[in-house]
């Protein structure tokens, strides 16, 4: 049941203005990505954690959901999905520089961990894996409803070694849930290598085991990985159930800013990973088809630059959180029990 997309000269019924919307899409979230490992480096923010390489693989399940009815239960690498579902460039810097206004949780919480009710984003924690099966549970809670709602959940390969991911798949694959499981697939756990984790080949080759259908794409190419997640995204709402997606991608950047990945890839294997990327790829592919011009290109990284340093600067002059509110949502106010 795993198959391997393989559709190079995919048709898709996306017009070539929203092509390039996608593509936007994505050179938004690598300038933002950009800017913020950036401020790590410069020391205005502890902790940065990167989706750079992972952008073509989100901007095309992106694209396949509807943000206006659908949830998405994200993590940390998926600024691209959170920026696609309503998240603005300054709510995510107020996230990066933790100020008080920071949409996601005021401030508290580490940067990548996107969140809003406003737009269907759920809240999640850092511990791998946690957030597949709530991503089942709002399925299922939306099948109670009668709603044709679908979620679609992100994760790396490393998580499908938790039980987590194991039961949230089979849970979803008995109740026929509308959930998109997106294994975004850089080949690493932080240093540890896809091969030393896992005893099969593909993540693919899990959905077998939950009588659900697998796919493995070239997550480099968002057209792709939009016409797999489109029919995924169809086969939910018919209400014949989830499907796990594989999307190989590169992770550009070390795990996180506290990480050298120069320690466990070799100068060959950087130098080869960097040759290529989703942008790249995904470029090639539209201006292929006569979707892109490098006018329009030119202009868009423009306002692309404005938008970032607009929401660079206002996150800056915003205050910090008031150190009289740490204890809010942790202990009740008036000292009972929560
Ligand atoms: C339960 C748990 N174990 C270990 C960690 C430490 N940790 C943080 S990220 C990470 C690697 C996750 O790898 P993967 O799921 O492949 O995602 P990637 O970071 O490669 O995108 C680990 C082990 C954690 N946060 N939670």
């Amino acid at each position: 049941m795993a198959t391997v997309s393989g559709r190079p000269d995919v048709d898709v019924d996306l017009t070539h203005e929203q092509l390039r919307e996608m593509y936007e899409l994505m050179l938004l979230a690598r300038a933002l990505d950009e800017r913020m490992w950036l401020l790590n480096r410069a020391g205005q923010a502890p902790f940065a954690v990167s989706g750079q390489g992972h952008e073509g693989a989100q901007a095309g399940a992106g694209f396949a959901l509807d943000p206006s009815k659908d949830w998405l239960v994200p993590y940390y690498r998926d600024l691209t999905l959170a920026l696609r579902f309503g998240t603005s460039p300054r709510d995510v810097m107020l996230h990066m520089l933790a100020r008080a206004a920071d949409p996601n949780s005021g401030g508290r919480q580490m940067p990548g961990h996107y969140s809003s009710k406003a737009h269907r984003i759920l809240s999640g924690s850092s511990p791998i894996a946690t957030q597949i099966p709530h991503a089942t549970g709002i399925a299922f809670a939306a099948k109670a409803r009668g709603e044709d709602t679908v979620v679609i959940t992100g994760f790396g390969d490393g998580a499908t070694s938790e039980g987590d991911f194991h039961e949230a798949m089979n849970f979803a694959s008995i109740y026929k849930l509308g959930v998109i499981f997106l294994c975004e697939n850089n080949g690493y756990a932080i240093s540890v290598p896809q091969k030393k984790q896992m005893a099969v080949e593909r993540v693919a080759d899990y959905a077998k085991g939950y009588d659900m259908p697998g796919v493995t794409v070239d997550g480099l190419d968002a057209v792709e990985v939009y016409a797999v997640a489109k029919e995924a995204v169809d086969r939910a709402r018919r209400g014949e159930g989830p499907t796990l997606i594989e999307a190989i991608v590169r992770r550009l950047t070390p795990h996180s800013s506290d990480d050298d990945d120069r320690t466990y890839r070799s100068a060959e294997e950087l130098e080869d990973m960097h040759s290529s990327g989703p942008l790249r790829v995904t470029r090639n592919r539209l201006m292929e088809i006569g979707a892109l011009s490098d006018d329009w290109e030119q202009e868009t990284k423009e306002r692309i630059k404005t938008l970032v340093n607009d929401a660079t600067e206002h996150a800056e002059q915003s205050p910090l959180p008031d150190p009289g509110t740490l204890a809010d949502h942790v202990y009740a106010k008036d000292g009972s029990r929560m």
